[in-house]
């Protein structure tokens, strides 16, 4: 049976399409935190280990919860309040141009659509500012060529549940076997590879090649012309010559459908 032709790139935001996590969502939590007057700041570490937590609401919840010991509606309610000043700060700092998109992203979503292929997004992160950020990291025109935009807002259950790739599949009415996410962290390899698509990792600020092991190809950037990109695993075989393109997302389909004989 012949493999499934590629249709459709599905792209994360944080951590993939632009480096959001470290200096952009954590410091506006933090600032957060300060605002509301509460003595609370994550660094680095502690929020690296806190992302295992996908939606901000519910890593904040989580946090006041487990780590803060306050009370579940108490802490429900915080988290709540907290988030929507959170979210913000995030807000002004797109704004404010201070998240900027990754090396090489443009060069590649260029590719993917001249290639005439579909290109989608799946975030975790909440539709009022992932709409912003997708106008600023692209411009106005790619953005508005996106086939379909999820985010946290559309789903009742957030990566790494696959339900985010389970509804642009569905709304695209693709078969996930003619898809390819790109992702960056675990809960985003697990959600696509959850939902049936191959799945490539291009490791944010935060994953590790350990992380997202189960991906089908791990590089640690797009790549650029004269800053070729690192191949972390390559188990397929794939080769991509220090750029992410088109040929490349289509020969590592070709070899994981070819595979598995889908
Ligand atoms: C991103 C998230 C989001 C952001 C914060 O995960 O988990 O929660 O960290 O954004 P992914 P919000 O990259 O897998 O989509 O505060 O809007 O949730
Ligand atoms: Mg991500």
């Amino acid at each position: 049976m012949d493999a499934a032709a590629l249709r459709v790139v599905v792209l994360d935001v944080d951590g993939t399409m632009a480096l959001t996590e470290r200096w952009g969502h954590r410091v506006a939590f933090n600032e957060a935190f300060e605002g509301l007057g509460l003595p609370y700041r994550w660094d680095e570490e502690l929020y690296g280990d806190l992302l295992a937590v996908g939606g901000g609401e519910a890593r904040l919840r989580h946090y006041l919860e487990d780590r803060v010991g306050i009370a579940g509606p108490e802490a429900a309610d915080l988290a709540r309040e907290l988030h929507v000043e959170k979210t913000r700060i995030f807000q002004e700092m797109i704004d404010a141009g201070r998240i900027p998109a990754r090396a090489g992203l443009v060069r590649f979503v260029d590719a993917l659509l001249e290639d005439g292929l579909i290109v989608a997004v799946a975030t975790t992160g909440s539709r009022v500012w992932v709409e912003v950020l997708l106008q600023r990291l692209l411009d106005a025109e790619r953005a508005s060529a996106l086939a379909t935009v999820v985010t946290g807002d559309d789903v009742r259950r957030r990566k790494p549940d696959p339900e985010a790739y389970e509804l642009v599949c569905q709304r695209l009415g693709a078969d996930p076997g003619d898809a390819v996410a790109v992702e960056d962290s675990q809960n985003g390899v697990a959600a696509a590879k959850g939902a049936g698509l191959a799945c490539l990792a291009v490791l944010g600020e935060y994953g590790t090649p350990e992380d997202v092991e189960s991906a089908h190809l791990v590089v640690d950037g797009f790549g650029e012309p004269g800053a070729p990109l690192r191949v972390l695993r390559d188990p397929l075989g794939v080769e991509s010559d220090g750029m992410l393109d088109a040929e490349a997302v289509r020969s590592l389909h070709r070899r994981v459908r070819g595979r598995s004989g889908a």
